[in-house]
């Protein structure tokens, strides 16, 4: 009896540790500590503008928080990181949205393939109505959407040759994100799709076991992907966040005050990510052809047999995905 109780109780301080912790922390002077989760490294914009955001808010708070921002998944993937979140284990996490799909179905609309034209579009979508939609849906998840960071346009890399169109993609096996869209979409260009965990993707490419991987430039260099993939071609298929992430318990546990200054810095740090993420993508192509890589740029022509192979996905996924929040995107996109 004495024993269960003892396990009742130490669960019980367990579970509510974190946000404990953080308001006794607040009333003596101890900073509060927000860890920061991100699967990639520390030389990534994400990573840079998660530094930034805990300096800025020493800068309107000294002495409140202690930022700390961890590289390299080591406190878990995108998908064990923001579950850790949701649960109080986690402060922050910085993750793209797809592999969260499961959580929040209508961040799929996202996903769906050449949406859209340009950044600055992607901008207009996530800081109007749509992203709005979607950060409340989060709400519900325990979740708390402090801001939108880039990730940016997926680009292709193969180890195995030059891919100019869908068809010489037939038989390469290329890791996706775990996500139905992105693996629906390899699959209709007529690769070979396996989804895995970001921090898994370097080794897999190195040990063979998949030939290729799509992500933005800024990520093929920072993570050395030239050293074990030979071809990258500027597909641009399909345009990812890495949305910036805290527990919702938490956010509501600060003043009002508090947390204007929270989402006030987290919106600084937003511009200075998404401008480095932008210049990085364009200075980078360069780079990758320097370390030996040949950088494979597409005709409008060569870009529309890709996008014709996708286009079922639309209809496919339409009610998966939901029609409001499709036609929101498709209006907020005229
Ligand atoms: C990093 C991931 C990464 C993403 C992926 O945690 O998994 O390919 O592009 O940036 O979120």
């Amino acid at each position: 009896m004495k024993k269960v109780l003892v396990l009742v109780l130490s669960v019980l301080i367990c579970a509510t540790g974190v946000f404990a912790n953080g308001q006794s922390e607040a009333s003596s002077d101890k900073p509060i500590v927000l860890k920061i989760s991100n699967g990639v490294n520390e030389l990534h914009p994400s990573y840079l503008a998660a530094v930034k955001f805990g300096e800025i808010l020493d800068q309107k708070l000294p002495g409140k928080f202690d930022v700390q921002v961890y590289a390299n998944a080591q406190l878990g993937d995108d998908v064990r990181a923001t579950e850790a979140t949701r649960m109080g284990n986690l402060e922050m996490v910085c993750t793209s949205s797809s592999p969260l799909v499961g959580l929040v179905s209508e961040f799929m609309v996202l996903d769906l393939p050449f949406l859209f034209p340009t950044s600055e579009d992607a901008d207009k979508v996530l800081d109007g109505e749509v992203g709005a939609y979607l950060a409340k849906k989060l709400e519900a998840k325990d979740l708390k959407l402090l801001a939108y960071y880039e990730n940016g346009f997926r680009q292709l890399t193969n180890s195995k040759r030059e891919v100019q169109s869908p068809e010489d993609l037939a038989g390469l096996k290329i890791r996706t994100m775990e996500n139905p869209i992105h693996l629906a979409a390899w699959k209709a260009l007529g690769a070979n799709p396996t989804p895995m965990p970001f921090s898994e993707v370097f080794t897999a490419m190195q040990q063979k076991t998949i030939d290729g991987q799509e992500n933005p430039i800024p990520t093929i260099y920072l993570q050395k992907f030239y050293e074990v993939q030979g071809y990258t071609t500027l597909t641009g298929h399909v345009y990812g966040p890495h949305i910036l992430l805290m527990n919702k318990k938490l956010f509501d546990s600060f003043t009002a005050e508090e947390q204007k200054i929270i989402l006030d810095a987290a919106h600084e740090s937003a511009l200075f990510q998404r401008k480095t993420n932008r210049q990085m993508d364009v200075d980078y192509v360069q780079e990758l052809r320097k370390e030996g890589m040949v950088v494979t740029e597409l005709s409008p022509a060569q870009k529309k047999a890709f996008q014709d192979a996708v286009q079922p996905i639309y209809t496919q996924f339409e009610d998966k995905i939901g029609k409001d929040v499709i036609t929101m995107i498709q209006d907020a996109l005229k």
